[in-house]
This record gives structure tokens, C-alpha cells and sequence, in this order.
């Protein structure tokens, strides 16, 4: 009797520690997310895994080229957020997969203008999550004439106080869209030109930077910078004497949308997850936590007066036509990568 009693009350302890450990072992629902620098309210991750019960495991990178280059590895996220280019780039070699737009109600909420676009024509693979600009961002104190051309940061007069972007599509396209040509060149001698002018223009450059430009534009320690517009935004409501201005030869417009990887064990969380996204509320605390701007029809109708009015956001139709998307170019991808290497090796 004694050693039943002590056989039932081994077996209770082993059943007790057993669903304990499953209680709060790896059985729990996942989602990988792989997403820019500073973009996305981590608040918003919170709440997503309290509603869902899916526990968030969040990855960022700098640049497109980079996240590309670990997605085609093979690295196992379920969601990211490239722009444009990417998402055809991405589409072309077979990377995400189709979004089961069925489980995506509330993509009512974007707006029709941000819909069907050239790097997803039917809109089957992608969801708009932000967009923007590239302009520049300049120190009104430091700079006293107007900024309405790419030339200004080839000005010996601002040596040491210029940050480039260290991106390679976009610091390339200035360079491009400087000399009169398209940001989508794909002309050998175009290329050649843009590439000589960004090592003529080195000696002047402070640094190339990502993320870290937004404390450093803050703290003043450059005159002025190459920028997204949605960190343009932040940093100028941080700091008065910041502006920025989009050159008149010419920039880039983006879109960064999500998409779902087709190396993704977790569509159904991903499409929860992005539905989430999608949902009015929680577009709204992203775009005012991050400071870009926002697709969501709904959500922008919740903004703030002054958000809506800042041009640099939400700038008028008429001052983005001379703006250009960057497209996928193909097997040209390489040289660009190739210049910027050189560039910033310093060939
Ligand atoms: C980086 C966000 C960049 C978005 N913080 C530009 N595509």
C-alpha cells in the first residue's frame, strides 16, 4: 500500500513537471520578423502577442541589399519589408510567396493610389506598409543658401560636413539623378560618370551612415544629409533647426511593403500579423512612433493636423512628379553593388 501510494505520487510529480515544461517551453506559436532599423513601435509587437498569443521574434537590418543577401541564404523569417525594386527582385527569384488576401481584411484601409503597382501589378504578393522620399536634410544654421540641387553636397565649402547614405541605390541615384540621368540607369557610361563623381566627392564626406544620422543630424554634428523623408520628420521634430528639401533635378520615391518569405513555416501568423498591421490603430501608433509616412487611408484620417500638413511627410502631388520608384535592374544589380564597393573602398 505504502509503495503505491509512493508509485502515484512519483507519477504526479513527473505529470505536474510535465505540463509545466510544455506550459512554457517552445510550443508556443512564433513569427519571425525581419524588418528596417527603427521602424515599427515595439509596443505594438507587445500588444500583437498578448492579442494573438504568438510570440514575436524580431531581426532588423540597414539596407534591401542586405536583407536580400540573408533571405536568399536562407535564414528562416516569416515576414520582412523590402521597397519596390526588392519585392519584384524578390518576386522574380522566387522568395515570397502569395499573400491569401482573404485573410487580410483590413487592407480595405489602404489607400487605392498605393495599390497594383509596377513592382506587384495584381497586388498579390505585398502590402503597403510605408513610404516616402529622399531628399536632403540640412542645418539651416550651417546652411545659408537655398538647397535645391544635389550639387550642394559636392560643395568643398562643406567639407567634413556631409553625410551620404550608405546605400547603394539610393547614394548612387543621387549621383545619377545629378548628372541629368535616370536612377535607373542602366547605361555603362552613365554608371561610370556617377560612380567617378562619388569618389571625386569622398574627400568631403564625413561618413556613410544608416540609422545613426537621425542623433547625429540632432546633435549637430553635420551640416547636412542624405535622408528618407520619414527620418527627416523625426529628426526635425527633434531638433527646429533642421529642413528638408528634395532637389530640383530630381529624387526617389519608395514604397516599402511587407511580404511573406517562401521560407516561412508561419503563413497564417504572418497574414495575422499582417492584418495587424493593416488595422487603423495600430498603422497609426507605427506612423507616429516612427515618423514616416503612412498608406493607411484610415489611420491617416487619425493623425494629427500638423503630421498631415508637414510637406516633407505628405508632400503636395505636384512636387512628386519629377520623383522616380527605383525598379529592379536586373542583371545590372551587380555593377551597382560593385560601384558602391569601390566607392566606398575608395577606388
Ligand atoms: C530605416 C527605415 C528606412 C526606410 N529606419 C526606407 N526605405
Amino acid at each position: 500500500m505504502k509503495s503505491g501510494l509512493k508509485l502515484l505520487g512519483t507519477m504526479l510529480i513527473l505529470l505536474a513537471t510535465t505540463i509545466f515544461i510544455s506550459g512554457c517551453g517552445d510550443n508556443k506559436e512564433t513569427l519571425k520578423v525581419y524588418n528596417w532599423g527603427d521602424y515599427i513601435d515595439r509596443e505594438v509587437l507587445k500588444d500583437f502577442e498578448k492579442e494573438t498569443g504568438i510570440k514575436v521574434i524580431y531581426d532588423e537590418f540597414d539596407t534591401n541589399e542586405d536583407m536580400y543577401i540573408k533571405v536568399k541564404k536562407g535564414v528562416d523569417y516569416d515576414v520582412s519589408f523590402p521597397s519596390d525594386y526588392m519585392i519584384d527582385k524578390m518576386i522574380k527569384n522566387d522568395l515570397v510567396s502569395k499573400i491569401d488576401f482573404n485573410k487580410i481584411p483590413n487592407y480595405k484601409n489602404i489607400g487605392d493610389k498605393f495599390k497594383n503597382l509596377d513592382f506587384d501589378p495584381s497586388n498579390e504578393y505585398s502590402v503597403p506598409y510605408m513610404w516616402g522620399t529622399v531628399g536632403i536634410l540640412y542645418n539651416k544654421t550651417m546652411v545659408k543658401e537655398p538647397v535645391d540641387s544635389w550639387d550642394i553636397l559636392w560643395n568643398e565649402k562643406y567639407k567634413d560636413e556631409i553625410l551620404m547614405l550608405n546605400s547603394s541605390r539610393d547614394s548612387i541615384g543621387v549621383s545619377l539623378k545629378r548628372l541629368g540621368y535616370s536612377m535607373n540607369s542602366t547605361d555603362d557610361v552613365e554608371l561610370q560618370k556617377a560612380k567617378e563623381e562619388l569618389i571625386k566627392q569622398k574627400p568631403l564626406v564625413t561618413s556613410y551612415v544608416g540609422d545613426e544620422l537621425k542623433d547625429m543630424m540632432i546633435n549637430e554634428e553635420a551640416a547636412m544629409c542624405v535622408v528618407w523623408s520619414g527620418d527627416a520628420a523625426f529628426t526635425m521634430s527633434e531638433n527646429s533647426n533642421l529642413a528638408y528639401a528634395i532637389p530640383d533635378e530630381g529624387s526617389n520615391y519608395w514604397y516599402d511593403n511587407v511580404v511573406i518569405l517562401k521560407s516561412s513555416k508561419n503563413k497564417e501568423n504572418a497574414e495575422k500579423f499582417i492584418d495587424f498591421l493593416c488595422r487603423p490603430d495600430i498603422a497609426k501608433r507605427n506612423v507616429e512612433y516612427i515618423g514616416y509616412s503612412t498608406p493607411n487611408s484610415e489611420a491617416l484620417k487619425m493623425l494629427a493636423k500638423e503630421t498631415v500638413e508637414n510637406k516633407a511627410l505628405y508632400p503636395d502631388e505636384e512636387d512628386l512628379k519629377n520623383l522616380e520608384v527605383f525598379v529592379n535592374v536586373g542583371d545590372y544589380t551587380e555593377t551597382y553593388e560593385k560601384i558602391w564597393t569601390d566607392v566606398i573602398a575608395g577606388m
